[in-house]
């Protein structure tokens, strides 16, 4: 009974015994973006900085481009042990809890800086959820600001009417409908496909992303609203985490605060990359109107005060702490 309780936890935790040798760790850490997609990178260099200091004792496999999990399974596989760890896109789940949802919302956090002081003021709700839901908040990484990618130009949200439009969000979902656009949902893995095919004609995303999918090849104009910095968390299943030995954790910490300083940094550089890469492309890089920009600002009262109604008093505090902050 008890072997059999040991050998269910070894399974669970991904501990393995080689004859006569140290315990080793073995974790899968599933991710969604593209194996040379920044973040994927960032992911890369945190397995190999936690080989290094703990000499091989945990080895964590990323499997990148959604090849383990699609994006949308990976947190709860995280949740549920079938990946000992994953990265998720955490404004995707602001339907489970609001929180996940406030680096989307519009025009809130207009820069890098302002988009950091939202996360520490979210940081104690998300570790907390995460920590109910069964999962340890490693570290969290901005994408680029996110922008408009169309076929045609667009001097007004009115020009944005009847649009295919591509969602990732609840809340880009509710921009698409309050805009009068057709919102679809459609996984980063499967942009260029729902491009090419025509199943979508717009979207909001970052330069990154942009530059990742070559959107160039099917779309002519960016413009540079710089809407929002979402984030993508880098979580641990709770069980597997404790069953490592506390060197072994702090290893993972360490490791963990150093990907989302390198991770953090690196997203500004990419988003100037991506930018003069899309520029490169064929695509017309512009910034908006300010018709456009007044009526994307209007929405996006709308959508603020829907999320602050829905969200509470986590929701309230999220926003006092990053007023605050500010
Ligand atoms: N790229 C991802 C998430 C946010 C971003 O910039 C995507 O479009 O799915």
């Amino acid at each position: 009974m008890i072997r059999r309780t040991l050998l269910a936890t070894a399974l669970a935790t991904g501990l393995c015994f080689a004859a006569g040798a140290q315990a080793q760790t073995k974790w899968d850490l599933a991710s969604a973006y593209p194996t040379f997609n920044f973040h994927s990178q960032n992911l890369a260099q945190f397995a190999k900085d936690i080989d290094g200091a703990t000499k091989g004792a945990l080895k964590i496999t990323v499997h990148s481009g959604a090849s383990l999990f699609k994006g949308p399974e990976i947190k709860r596989a995280v949740q549920g042990g079938q990946a000992q760890a994953g990265e998720f896109f955490m404004v995707s789940f602001q339907n489970e809890y609001p929180i996940f949802g406030a680096d989307g919302l519009p025009f809130l956090a207009a820069n890098y800086d302002e988009a950091f002081k939202l996360y520490q003021a979210q940081k104690p709700f998300l570790q907390k959820k995460l920590d109910e839901q069964g999962m340890v908040l490693l570290y969290a990484v901005a994408w680029p600001p996110q922008g408009i990618y169309t076929k045609k130009p667009v001097q007004s949200a009115a020009d944005l009417k009847g649009m295919k439009w591509r969602v990732y969000s609840p809340t880009t979902a509710r921009i698409g409908e309050l805009v009068g656009a057709q919102p679809v949902t459609i996984q980063e893995a499967e942009l260029s496909q729902a491009l090419a095919t025509g199943v979508i004609e717009g979207l909001i995303t970052s330069s990154a992303t942009g530059a990742d999918n070559k959107l160039f090849e099917n779309l002519k104009y960016y413009y540079n609203v710089q809407a929002w910095i979402p984030k993508n968390a880098v979580v641990a299943n709770k069980r597997a985490f404790n069953a490592l030995d506390k060197a072994t954790q702090d290893a993972v910490v360490k490791a963990a605060a150093a990907a989302e300083e390198r991770g953090w940094k690196e997203s500004r550089a990419v988003d100037a990359k991506s930018l003069a890469a899309l520029k490169a492309g064929g695509m017309q890089v512009e910034a908006p109107s300010e018709q456009l920009k007044a009526d994307l600002a209007k929405v996006g009262e709308t959508v603020i005060k829907e999320w602050t109604d829905k969200a509470g008093a986590d929701g309230k505090a999220v926003l006092d702490a990053f007023k605050a902050g500010k």
